[in-house]
């Protein structure tokens, strides 16, 4: 039986390369498209109408939306840039399932199809590939899954190094007055914007060091089913100092050292259990204001939009999104995952209703690509999330008018 097999077995290769022989003898050489017609090397150009951008989506190596690599953090350092997207691998904070230090990649792999028709925005009528904005993929920071610490200093001073970088575009001028915009940070000057691709939540933490340099105390929007704001004691912290600062206390320490705005930053889709009502105490000491992923049956997508501007005002506002906000069923391939969350569709709703806030920088975290389905998911549910990111950025300058 197994002779046999493997005898026919050789009989249909032999045929099939014969067949392939003759196919490539018939081939007509110069009827072959040339090879520049698929972009090379593997750069997309967002041309707009009428380009044929379909041929190398699936081809090529994964930057986020197939954005120039910049190797910002190495050769390319002089090189400026408006809006870079920058991967921070680190999973080694993570209570649940680790697998996030993957996160980057995969959120790479599941953004290969955004620009496929060119990347416009139907509902925020703008294409952020084409606004003016230089936008890059830095890569990302080097970081040890050896060492906590360490690997969190390697983000804080990773992302630090760019968010002082100049800005390839200037700030241009206020659409009412005609006089040229100011900048919005604490030191008066014009930063670039940074998309971190995570990582486990933990990074959230270097990443506030950093925007502190340059904006002071933030007002923050975030996005996720937990709240993050939990003592060490409460979560899993007691042992040591290290495992004091883990993806469920970042947003404490933040709280601790100051870098937070009391009063103007807010939780959103919260569903997690508590340790108790406690939880929900030690949160409103951490300065922030709360929406219950629950709140979308009564108030709707408009009613939390509504809650979030009047929270955050016209202040410059941070803007961190767990994967983990979107439901599994939408979303499996995290850390910890809840039921009862919102769907990517009401997420994306909700972020479009941030256009016109001054996000300053952002970041997805807790994808952890091992968990996802065959069907990326998760990884195409966390790229199109930041493409509406991208797209409110674009629409609104890091600027004010003079007074
Ligand atoms: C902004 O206004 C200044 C004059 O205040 C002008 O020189 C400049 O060209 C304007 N820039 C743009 C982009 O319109
Ligand atoms: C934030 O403000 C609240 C209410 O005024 C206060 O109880 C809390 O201690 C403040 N938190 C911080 C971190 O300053
Ligand atoms: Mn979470």
């Amino acid at each position: 039986m197994h002779l046999l097999t493997r005898s026919s077995l050789v009989v249909a290769v032999v045929i099939a390369a014969t067949a392939a022989v003759h196919a490539h003898g018939e081939h007509d050489h110069d009827m072959q498209m040339p090879l520049d017609y698929v972009k090379f090397p593997y750069q997309a150009v967002y041309p707009g109408d009428n380009e044929v951008t379909a041929d190398s989506v699936f081809s090529g190596i994964a930057t986020f939306a197939k954005l120039p690599w910049v190797q910002c953090l190495g050769k390319d350092k002089t090189v400026p840039f408006d809006i870079a997207f920058l991967g921070a691998p680190f999973d080694t904070g993570t209570s649940y399932r680790p697998g996030a230090r993957f996160g980057p990649a995969g959120i790479r792999a599941g953004s290969r199809r955004l620009t496929l028709y060119g990347g416009y925005n139907v509902p925020l009528t703008v294409n952020p590939f084409l606004a003016g904005l230089k936008l890059v993929d830095c890569g990302d920071i080097p970081v040890t899954p050896y060492d906590n610490k360490f690997a969190i200093k390697q983000i804080e001073d990773g992302h630090k190094e760019l968010l002082h970088r100049p800005t390839f575009s200037a700030l241009g001028n206020d659409t009412i007055t005609g006089k040229p915009l100011v900048p919005i940070s604490a030191d008066g000057k014009h930063h670039p914007r940074i998309i971190t691709l995570g990582g486990d939540h933990t990074i959230v933490l270097p990443l506030l060091r950093s925007i502190y340099s340059a904006y002071g105390q933030i007002s923050v929007i975030h996005f996720d089913s937990h709240l993050d704001t939990w003592k060490p004691e409460v979560f899993g912290g007691a042992p040591s100092e290290q495992a004091a600062i883990n993806h469920g206390t970042y947003f404490y320490w933040a709280s601790q050292e100051g870098l937070i705005k009391n009063g103007s930053s807010i939780h959103g889709a919260i569903r997690t259990t508590l340790s108790g009502p406690a939880d929900y105490a030690n949160d409103d000491a951490s300065g922030f204001q709360r929406i219950e992923a629950r709140e979308i049956d009564t108030i709707g997508t408009d009613g939390i939009i509504k809650k979030i501007r009047e929270t955050v005002g016209d202040k410059p506002v941070y803007l961190s999104i767990d994967i983990d906000s979107i439901d599994p069923a939408f979303a499996p391939a995290t850390g910890t995952p809840e039921t009862g969350g919102w769907s990517t569709r009401e997420l994306r709703t909700i972020l479009r209703g941030l256009d016109g806030l001054h996000i300053v920088s952002a970041d997805i975290v807790e994808v952890a690509p091992a968990y996802d389905t065959n069907a990326e998911l998760t990884t195409m549910a966390a790229a199109d999330v930041l493409y509406e990111v991208l797209s409110v950025m674009a629409k609104t300058p890091l600027g004010k008018a003079a007074e």
